[in-house]
């Protein structure tokens, strides 16, 4: 067991979560930040969670931000980390696009704040620092599959930002002699995902829908093509990266594509619906064209000729990422790392999750109580 110390920005998202489990499973001692919030945010990581009042913890969060440096350079300099890892991003592509400048305060400028205060603190020599740097930059895409040799050409500003954050820390490695590494990760997914990602929003929706609890799974383009991994195999992959003898950025990716139409029919497969497609671009529709006896033994409400999803232009992004698909040789040859879930166990898992959370909203319903409405 180790006696490491860590620090996690962003311990309250998908990543950070798995992140800390896999590190406190490691005997590490884990500091998170979070931001201050009007309501609890640490719903992820509430299984974690050690009581501030009781000697020994091993979870320890601090209140923080991105884009304040002070505060960042006062939690390293106190935590003295030996590992860092800059999970913590305005990380929703689209949002990117409504809220650009502030996408690059944090996700850019932060990085570089926090690098900033590794080396004022004077820990260049013991901190190891981890970004998390994302297959977004790729964005229009010159080779395929994505090597850590292709080409960036971003299409959002997340991914402009996210390339910033990649450089500094390449330039933190070569100037200042800082153990700095990026790790290119493809999408990663889990029942943890935010609700807003496509593959949450579909198991979410599509079970809620299967319930009767929401009428329809609003979407945007059907046609773009992810390479859609695990969070947990990824997150071991990150801390892989830090364990080595010499910094180097390494892609990680699954090597296969599907494209989020093809999510969609396996999601609605999983609750016993077959759907089918009909209608062009806003005015396509997807409907139940058939019921398999898995939908009659979970007790699946949706019939046949209900309308499930509709296409809302409002998710069409201003410039689009269309294809990735990585490739992830260099790290099953140096990190001995791969893929552990299948695509279809991803679908699998998230649906049963999201069906199950469904489940216990139809029960408050039933009770006479108001349900969630949120579906964005
Ligand atoms: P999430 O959106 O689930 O989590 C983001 C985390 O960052 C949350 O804890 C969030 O806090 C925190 N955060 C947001 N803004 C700030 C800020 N101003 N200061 C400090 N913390 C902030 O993302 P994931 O866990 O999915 O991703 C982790 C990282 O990996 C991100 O940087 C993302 O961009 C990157 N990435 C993700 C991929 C994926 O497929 N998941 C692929 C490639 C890269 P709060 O909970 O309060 O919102
Ligand atoms: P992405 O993930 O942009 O790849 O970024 P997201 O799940 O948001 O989109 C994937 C693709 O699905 C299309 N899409 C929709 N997307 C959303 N969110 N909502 C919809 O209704 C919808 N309909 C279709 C999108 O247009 C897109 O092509 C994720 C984030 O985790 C980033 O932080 C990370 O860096 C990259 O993955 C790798």
């Amino acid at each position: 067991m180790s006696t490491k110390t860590a620090l996690i920005t962003g311990i309250t998202g998908q990543d950070g979560a798995y992140l800390a489990e896999l590190l406190l499973s490691k005997g590490y001692i884990v500091h998170g930040i979070k931001r201050r919030s009007s309501l609890f945010n640490t719903d992820r990581i509430d299984h974690l969670y050690q009581d501030p009042h009781v000697d020994g913890r091993r979870l320890i969060l601090h209140y923080g931000d991105l884009t304040d440096a002070a505060n960042l350079t006062r939690i390293v300099a106190e935590v003295q980390p030996d590992e860092v890892y800059n999970l913590g991003a305005q990380s929703h592509v689209a949002v990117s696009f409504e809220a650009p400048e502030y996408t690059a305060n944090v996700d850019a400028l932060g990085t570089l704040r926090l690098l900033e205060a590794i080396r004022s603190c004077g820990l260049q020599a013991k901190t190891r620092f981890y970004q998390a740097s994302s297959s977004e930059m790729f964005g229009l895409v010159q080779q395929t599959p994505q090597t850590e040799q292709t080409p960036f050409h971003p299409r959002s500003p997340y991914g402009v930002a996210k390339l910033y954050a990649h450089w500094i820390t390449v330039n933190y490695r070569e100037a200042w002699g800082l153990f700095a590494v990026s790790g290119i990760l493809f999408n990663h997914e889990s029942p943890q995902r935010g609700e807003t990602f496509v593959t949450r929003k579909v198991t979410r929706g599509l079970a809620r829908v299967a319930l009767g609890l929401q009428e329809c799974l609003y979407l945007g383009n059907l046609e773009a093509r992810r390479d859609w991994g695990h969070a947990r195999d990824y997150v071991h992959a990150q801390w892989l990266m830090l364990q080595q003898a010499q910094p180097r950025d390494y892609v990680i990716a699954t090597g296969h594509q599907h494209s989020v139409r093809e999510f969609v029919q396996q999601a609605a497969a999983e609750l016993g619906l077959v759907l089918s497609f009909s209608g062009h671009g806003p005015d396509e529709v997807g409907t139940v064209a058939g019921r398999t006896a898995r939908a009659d033994e979970w007790g699946i409400t949706a019939q046949v000729g209900q309308v499930l999803l509709r296409i809302d232009p409002r998710y069409w992004r201003p410039a689009e990422v269309d294809t990735l698909l990585g490739d992830a040789s260099l790290a099953r040859a140096e990190l001995g790392w791969a893929p552990s879930v299948s695509f279809e166990a991803l679908v699998t898992e998230m649906v049963a999750h999201d069906l199950a959370q469904a489940r216990r909203e139809q029960v408050v319903r039933d009770a006479g109580f108001t349900v969630n409405r949120r579906f964005e």
